[in-house]
């Protein structure tokens, strides 16, 4: 038995799964019918929980900001975008407004007839209007579905779930997989039931890796898709290597590295047939640009090739 099929016959699936896959199945129906390309952005990080009833578990520093960004600027250009999100973690949108008090934003005012009516101080906020101009559409449109996860075990059930659900759509889905995805875990079955005791001395935690699900995802649950990963490292020397020995392992289209301290900055965007650096100048940083507008305008580029049968749209053939 592969390790994937191990894993989750092994693994207790999340008890929203079934529901959320029919509510990816008719939201991807929906907008295919009528011409529309759909992405599923995953983002954030996952959690590790250590005992069965969790109290304490591992996670990672994922804040969500580059799906939370990305989904905004495929939304932009013409995608319905599914967001399978850590929960808490940043949101289309939403995240404009993160650090920001609602409260300090609103002020009371008192009409001629003597009624307190509610106004936005738009002064605290600059870019409001927009925001919320953009939000009402891709509402109005059902452009957007999110879809909340929290465990490691609750992001694998839920993407292959999700990949299963898109399968019927080939190459018109785009997989971004941009969450930052726990390399290890305790399985059910090592699990502590009850909160580990203090007066456990050397408390020792054994992790398994995680099985790779970029595997069967492009072999196997998505097969026509347009498949982007995203690999994350610390130590430059290395990036280069392993975004590329990822793109030849599981044969996708796109691998896009980046390190830690400097993701915001730069990217490098991998294919099968070149290799490019997407850049922010500083002057771009300080107008409030985004790199993920580039790397998703770069990405809409490559899939509509695909899409359209083009030669350099970095399919794998
Ligand atoms: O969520 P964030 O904006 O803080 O960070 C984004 C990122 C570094 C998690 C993402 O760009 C990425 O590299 N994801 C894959 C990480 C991995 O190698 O598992």
């Amino acid at each position: 038995m592969a390790d994937w099929n191990e894993y989750f016959s092994k693994t207790r699936p999340p008890s929203n799964l079934d529901e959320a896959k029919r509510t990816i199945q008719d939201f991807a129906v929906k907008h295919h019918q009528i011409g529309r390309n759909i992405v599923l952005v995953t983002s954030g990080g996952t959690t590790v929980p250590v005992e069965s009833n969790t109290v304490r578990f591992v996670d990672n520093f994922s804040q969500g900001t580059r799906g939370a960004a990305s989904a905004e600027y495929f939304l932009l250009h013409g995608y319905a975008v599914i967001f399978l999100h850590r929960q808490r973690s940043f949101e289309p949108f939403c995240r404009h407004f993160e650090g920001h008090n609602a409260l300090d934003l609103l002020e009371l005012q008192l009409d001629t007839s003597g009624a307190y009516r509610l106004t936005v101080d738009e002064t605290r906020a600059p870019g409001l209007q927009d925001v919320v101009r953009r939000y009402k559409e891709v509402q109005n449109g059902c452009l957007l579905l999110k879809i909340g996860f929290m465990t490691l075990s609750d992001y694998l059930f839920l993407l292959r779930a999700s990949s299963e659900a898109l399968s019927p759509l080939g190459r018109n889905v785009m997989f971004y997989l941009a969450a930052a995805v726990s390399d290890f875990y305790i399985p059910d079955n090592e699990m502590a039931e009850h909160k580990i005791q203090s007066s456990d001395k050397n408390f020792v935690l054994n992790m398994s890796p995680t099985p790779k699900m970029l595997s069967p995802l492009v072999r196997e649950w998505a097969k026509n898709a347009f498949v982007v990963s995203f690999k994350l490292e610390t130590d430059m020397n290395i990036i280069t290597k392993k975004a590329r020995e990822a793109l030849q392992k599981y044969n996708h289209q796109v691998v896009i590295a980046n390190i830690l301290q400097t993701r915001k900055k730069t990217v490098i965007l991998i294919t099968p047939e070149d290799e490019i650096p997407i850049w922010m100048s500083d002057q771009e940083l300080d107008y409030g640009k985004e790199i993920e507008e580039k790397i998703v305008g770069e990405l809409f580029r490559r899939h509509s090739s695909m899409i359209s049968g083009q030669a350099g749209s970095g399919q794998v053939s």
